[in-house]
This record gives structure tokens, sequence and C-alpha cells, in this order.
């Protein structure tokens, strides 16, 4: 078996301490991070999403394979920051409201923080407020909404609801994405930008913050 296949494997199965041994070992033998990431880790993770929608895993698989997920890709980290890019600007970032999906917003993190930006996390279960309030204290440039559920997609129209009652909208620019999020629901609501993932999510917010800096 590759050893790619073996994170993926390893991952669905929840070993995190054996992930974290495979993606070093990955590293050592010169896989690209990229490739450790889409070919082991999210490979891995997909499997898992597929076999939770058939009832094939529960929620306390699904978790036990998150935090491998979480554990491998934190290794990657430095890899995926030596980008090259330098950028300056604050984004602050969090997942909605009654959501505890993180996966997807810490890879969002990490690759903005690969480029230069500083970003403050939030993490899960965001009210709307918040996001306001410290985008208002930090100065941010971006707020940046990720949502998994159908349920709390809805909630990014509350951040967004609040940056206007408090009179900040035009101060910000609206970053969103998440499983359910499209271009067309972005519009809908009145957010800035949509990206279909988190790569795409780190370079328009560079865009965004150089704009902002000319
Ligand atoms: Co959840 N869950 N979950 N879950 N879970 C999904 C999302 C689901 C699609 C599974 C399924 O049924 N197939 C389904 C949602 C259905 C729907 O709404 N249509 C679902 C459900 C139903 C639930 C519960 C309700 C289950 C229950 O309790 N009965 C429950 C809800 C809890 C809650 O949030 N209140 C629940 C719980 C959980 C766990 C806690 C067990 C766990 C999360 C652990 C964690 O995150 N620490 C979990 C997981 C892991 C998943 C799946 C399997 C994987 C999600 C993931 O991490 N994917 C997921 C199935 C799936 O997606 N296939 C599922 C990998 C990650 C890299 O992708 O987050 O999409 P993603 O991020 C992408 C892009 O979307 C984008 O960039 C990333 C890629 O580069 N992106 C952004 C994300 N955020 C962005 C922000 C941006 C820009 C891009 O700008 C700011």
């Amino acid at each position: 078996m590759s050893i790619l296949k073996e994170i993926s494997q390893n991952l669905q199965n929840g070993k995190a301490k054996v992930v974290k041994e495979l993606v070093q070992k990955a590293i050592d033998e010169g896989i690209t991070a990229e490739m450790i990431l889409k070919e082991g880790l999210l490979h891995g993770m997909g499997i898992i999403g597929e076999k939770f929608k058939k009832d094939e895993v529960y929620v306390p698989d699904v978790l036990i394979a998150a935090r491998a997920m979480n554990a491998g890709s934190e290794l990657l980290k430095p890899l995926l920051a030596a980008s090259g890019v330098t950028a300056t600007g604050k984004v602050v970032l969090g997942t909605v409201a009654g959501d505890l999906h993180d996966i997807g917003k810490n890879l969002v993190r990490m690759m903005m923080e690969g480029k230069g930006l500083e970003v403050i996390d939030l993490g899960v279960d965001v009210p709307a407020e918040k996001f306001i309030d410290t985008a208002i204290k930090e100065n941010a440039q971006i707020i940046g909404c990720s949502a998994l559920l159908t349920t709390t997609m809805g909630e990014i129209q509350n951040v967004i609801n609040a940056a206007v009652k408090a009179s900040m909208r035009h101060k910000v620019t609206f970053l969103i994405g998440g499983a359910p999020v499209t271009d067309t629901f972005a519009k809908k609501i009145g957010a800035d930008i949509y990206a279909p993932d988190a790569a795409t999510a780190a370079d328009a917010a560079v865009k965004v913050c150089t704009q902002s800096l000319a």
C-alpha cells in the first residue's frame, strides 16, 4: 500500500498517532504537502463523509477521524506556509453559531497564515456579535465565515446583518465558504466573496488586503 493510501486508511480508523507518523514519513520522503493533504488526509475524510451519510459510521467515528485529520494537517502547516507570498492584513475567522465543524476553517487559517496574513481564529459556534466586536476591536479588513450545515449557513446572513447594525459593513469584506455554501448563496445574502476551498480563500484574502493597502 502506498504511504498516501496508508494515511487515508489510518485516518478513517481514527489512528491519530499513526497518521502523524505517516505524514512525517511522507514529508521526509519528499512528497509535497499539497499531495499529502489531498490524496492522504482529505481522501480519508471524504470516505468517512460518504460512510457517515450512509449510516455506516457514526458521530464518534467521525470525531476521532477529525482528530486524526487535525493532527496530520498541523505537521503540514509550516510547509503550506512556505508559499513565498507575504501579505499584510488582518482576518477575523470563525465557524458560525450552531456549527461545530472546524477542519475546513482550520485549513483556511493555515493557508492564510502561510501567506503572511494575521488570522484571529474565533473557533466554532461563534455568535454574530463576536465576529463584529472582534473585527472592530482589531480593525480587521476581512471577516471570514465558515458553515458546514444547511441549517447553519443562514447564520452568515446574521453576521452580515450585525455588521450593518453596527454601521461597519463598509469597512470589512465578507469572505465565506463551507460545503453547502455557493456563489449564488453568497450573492443572495450580500457577502462579498465566496471561496470553494482554502487555497482560493487565502488568495482572495491577499488580494483584498493588498488592495486596501494601495
Ligand atoms: Co458533520 N455533517 N455533523 N460532523 N460532517 C457533514 C457536514 C455532513 C455533510 C455529513 C453527511 O451527512 N454526509 C452533514 C451535513 C448535512 C447538511 O447539512 N446538508 C453533517 C451533519 C448532519 C452533522 C450533524 C448534524 C450529525 C449529527 O449530530 N446527527 C452534526 C452537527 C454538529 C454541529 O455542527 N452542530 C455533525 C457533527 C460532526 C462532527 C462533530 C462529528 C465532525 C466535525 C469535527 C470537526 O470539524 N472538528 C463532523 C464531520 C467531520 C463531518 C464530515 C464527515 C467532514 C467535514 C470535513 O471536515 N470535511 C462532513 C461530510 C463531508 O463533508 N463529506 C459532515 C473536510 C473539510 C476540509 O472540508 O469543511 O468542506 P470542508 O472545507 C472545505 C471547503 O468547504 C472550504 O475549504 C475547505 C477545503 O479546502 N471551506 C471554506 C470551508 N470553510 C471555508 C471558509 C472560507 C472559504 C472556504 O472562507 C472563510
